[in-house]
Formats: C-alpha cells, structure tokens, sequence
C-alpha cells in the first residue's frame, strides 16, 4: 500500500501550474557565500509555495542543481546519493548525443547552463527561483524583495529568464498548450483510469508504475538535523532527503515560428499553386496532433471545433489504430501513445506508456503574436521555458526525448523525428527527415521537415520537498 500523499511537504508546482497566475520569472542563482544563503533560505522558507495552499497574486518555488546542494554545504558524500542525470547535468557529451543537441542547440553556443557554464565558475547555477504573478506588476514587486535580500546574503544572479502563459494558453506556434498531464493516484484528482499514474512516477518516496519505490537520495553520511527528514521507505535506517520532491528538467527551447508557418504554406498549396490556409493549419494540426483550439485529432479528425478545447480523455486504440486521424509520428501521439503504442492491446499499451509520463509546467517566453498561416512574423525571439517534473529523469524526460521524439523509425516509420522536437538541422548524407500522414489509399510523406526548435540553454534541478528545503538550511 502506498503512503498517503503528504501535500503540505510538497512544493505547490507538483500539485498546480499556478494557471491564474499568468506571468513567471525564472531567476537562476549562483551561492558565493553559503552559511549566509542558507541563512537566507530560512528567512525566505514560510514564503515558499507548498502543495496545500493555492497562492493567488505571488507564488514562490526553490529548485537546486547538482552544484546547488554542493554549495549550500551538503558533503560529496550525501550529493552523491542523487540520481546520475541529475548529478552529471544536461551537457556531458554523452548526454547531448542522447538529446541530440546538435549543431544550433549545441550546448557550446547556449546561453545558460550549456559548457561554457560548467567550465566558467561565474556562470554556474546553484538555485532557480520560479516566481509567479498575477500581474506583471504583482510580480515585479514581489521579484524586488526577493532580491533585496538575496543580494544581501551572498548570492548573484546568473541570469533571469521571463515567461508567460500567452492568451488562450496558447504556445507560439499558435496551438493550446498545456492540456495533457497525467493524474496522480492518491491525489482528488477526477478522471480516467488510464490516465492515472502511480505517484511514484512523479513524487519520491512513493511507489511507482513498478510497484516500488523510484531510487531515492538518501543522507548517508550524518550532517545537519537529521530530525527534519522521515526514514527512507525501503529501511535502509537512512534519512530520505528525496521524499516529496522530484527531478525538475529545464529546457529553453526557441521557436522559429516564421518557419513553422512558412513549411506548413508550401507543403499545402493547391496544384495550382494557391495558398490554401485551411490546409496548411490542417497540415500543421497533423504534427501536434491537436487543433489550434486544443481539439484531439483523434476525436475531430476533420476540422477544427474551434473555441478552446481542454479535451484529454480519448484514446487511439479504438478509433485510430491505422492514424488515419492522429498520425503516428505527430508530436502528441509519439509522446504519449496512450492505449495504442506499437502493436499492445489497449491495456497493455496504457500500462506500458504510463512508465513514461511527464508532468509539464512550461511556459512560453517572447511576445504572443496568435500565429497561423499568414501571421508569422513575431516580434523579436520567441520560444517556450520547457519544464517537467518526473521521478527518474532517465526513464521519463530522457525516454521520451531519445527514444520517441528523435527516434526516426518510431512505430515503424523510416525517416521520420518527431516534427516539432525531433528534427536535426543537419542531417547527415543523403537522407531526409519526413513527417508521414497515414491516409486511405495511400500515405502522403511530407519531405524535408527541417527545424522548428533551438535549445538555447537548459540544466537538471532537484525539487525539494519542504522539509527537505529546511533542512539545508541546517548543514
Ligand atoms: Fe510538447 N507544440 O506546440 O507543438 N506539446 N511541445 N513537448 N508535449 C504538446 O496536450 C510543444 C516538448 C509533450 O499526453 C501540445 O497539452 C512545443 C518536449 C507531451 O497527449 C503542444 C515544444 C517534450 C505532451 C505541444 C514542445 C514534450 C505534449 C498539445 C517546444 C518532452 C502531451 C497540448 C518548443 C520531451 C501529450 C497538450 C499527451 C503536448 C507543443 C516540447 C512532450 C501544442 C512547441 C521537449 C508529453
């Protein structure tokens, strides 16, 4: 039996994506001095979010990287308890063939987080701070408090990153995001059974889709108030920093809107060579795999309902088992197959893909323009502040990356990355990178799909539980 989950020792952003609070600023921290930033974080501690109280105009929440918890004082000993992506960070060179980050996302040209910061001392990131706000206002103000003190106590900013939920929750390419996200079991949350995940996937310190507890921090070598954490879950007699925090991964991915639009235009002109607007968004829906409005292929395989549409109960084994309506490759199916992933049973397949779900709390950064076909020019960069959570990066984060996003034979296809973050820009030697919409008589392949989407910066952050973040303060 699982534990009940103790939501008041979570931070809120597992519980909520602060969804009324439109604007967030990502404030990456370096510690230069750490008795005075662990004196800050007590300080600061009765203001962080928690799972229990939902915020309403400012909401505040602590992540910490691998050299984070090192500089707050916890002994190589105890650091290297936590997971190995976590500790070896986003940019070895291991890691970026597994990403494929590549040539423009080559973490050599990123702007934070890329080598340049694991060489460059200055530019290291100890602790992000996610601060949302109502208003811009709001959260302007309550950013300047916070900094205040953060300057006072040792600690200088490595770079804030500013983000927002565009209108209509639309992200940049014109299309609702942030509607599909698993359901944690043990949580009031309402719906489907397949769409319910065991907290462990999410949460350590509880059990997983496996039945067993998600390997776990724990502090080996006694330091600070140990009386603060709760006994590892497996017995080990050892405290459990990880319990009620997760692995958060942060990826700044630009969008080339213009691009985007313009693919889309080419690719679904009449054979007269008219433009054919209503084609080209057809087009477009086909990659994600939803409507502009949010609407599922698999459920409006046509048109467009229009309005907004939060829809997420639906599956492909039923009524898409060819993708004639989703197809295979588009970028929500490839994700999540749900209850049709390669040739399972419907209850097999949601059993199997649920070993790799994500909870994504992203936010889109840059002005929102409402793109489409003959809107694409945007003003200035634009992209998305992609962040998930998961209990074992490798296994979520990471399996989806390599082996459904950039997997060109994904689900028997050939030459075919997911198309909207899966596409190298160059592709070696003769082949091409395609995007294929199964059809009845026969399947149309879109060719040379090029890239949408630049990493631009990126890092592994721990989330700790609240109990865990006081105990820090305590090293
Ligand atoms: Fe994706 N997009 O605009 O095309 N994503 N995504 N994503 N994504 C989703 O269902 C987008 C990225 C997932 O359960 C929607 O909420 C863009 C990464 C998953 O059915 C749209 C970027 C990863 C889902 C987009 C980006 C994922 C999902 C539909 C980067 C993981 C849920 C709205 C710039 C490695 C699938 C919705 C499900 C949905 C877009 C990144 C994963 C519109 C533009 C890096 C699991």
């Amino acid at each position: 039996m699982n534990r009940t989950i103790d939501i008041k020792d979570l931070q809120g952003l597992i519980i909520r994506g602060y969804g009324s609070m439109r604007n967030v600023r990502y404030t990456m921290l370096k510690v230069n001095d750490a008795a005075k930033a662990r004196k800050w974080l007590a300080d600061i501690l009765p203001q962080v979010s928690d799972g229990e109280h939902n915020a309403v105009t400012v909401a505040l929440n602590m992540a910490l990287t691998f050299q984070g918890l090192n500089a707050l004082g916890l002994n190589e000993e105890n650091c290297r308890n936590f997971g190995r992506e976590f500790r070896e960070g986003m940019v070895t060179p291991h890691r970026q063939r597994l990403l494929a980050d590549f040539d423009s996302s080559d973490p050599q040209h990123w702007r934070w987080g890329g080598f340049a910061s694991a060489d460059r001392e200055e530019k290291n990131i100890h602790i992000m701070l996610m601060i949302f706000g109502k208003t811009i206002n709001e959260l302007n103000e309550y950013y300047q408090t916070l900094e205040t003190t953060f300057l006072q106590h040792g600690m200088s900013v490595v770079v804030n990153l500013d983000g927002q939920l565009n209108e209509g929750n639309r992200e940049h390419f014109g299309f609702r995001d942030g509607i599909a996200q698993p359901l944690i079991k043990g949580l009031a949350q309402e719906g489907s059974v397949e769409n319910t995940v065991a907290p462990g996937e999410f949460i350590l310190g509880y059990k997983n889709q496996y039945g067993v507890y998600p390997e776990t921090p724990l502090i080996t070598s006694q330091q600070g108030e140990l009386s603060l954490l709760s006994n590892d879950e497996e017995g080990t007699g050892y405290k459990n920093i990880g319990r009620n925090g997760t692995y958060l991964v942060f990826r700044q991915m630009e969008q080339n809107v213009e691009a985007f639009w313009k693919f889309m235009n080419e690719n679904s002109m009449a054979a007269d060579g008219t433009p054919d607007q209503k084609e080209s968004i057809k087009l477009a829906s086909k990659m994600v795999g939803r409507w502009p409005s949010g609407a599922p292929l698999a459920v409006f395989p046509m048109e467009d309902p229009g309005g907004e549409s939060d829809l997420d109960n639906f599956g492909y084994y039923e009524q898409d088992r060819e993708g004639h309506r989703c197809p295979f490759g588009s970028h929500i199916r490839r994700t999540n197959p749900r209850d049709a992933f390669e040739e399972n049973k419907a209850k097999l397949s949601s059993k199997l893909t649920n070993k790799h779900r994500i909870l994504r709390r992203g936010r889109s950064y840059g002005e929102g323009i409402n793109a489409g076909p003959e809107n694409y020019k945007t003003k200035g960069e634009v992209g998305l502040h992609f962040i998930c959570l998961n209990a074992n990066i490798e296994n979520q984060f990471e399996f989806i990356q390599r082996t459904w996003s950039n997997n060109p034979k994904f689900q028997n296809l050939y030459d075919d990355p997911d198309p909207v973050t899966g596409m190298l820009e160059n592709k070696d030697g003769q082949a091409t990178q395609n995007f294929t919409v199964q059809a009845m008589p026969v399947n149309r392949c879109v060719a040379n799909v090029p890239q949408f989407v630049t990493i631009r910066g990126g890092a592994y952050f721990f989330l700790p539980s609240m109990s865990a973040l006081k105990y820090l303060t305590t090293l």
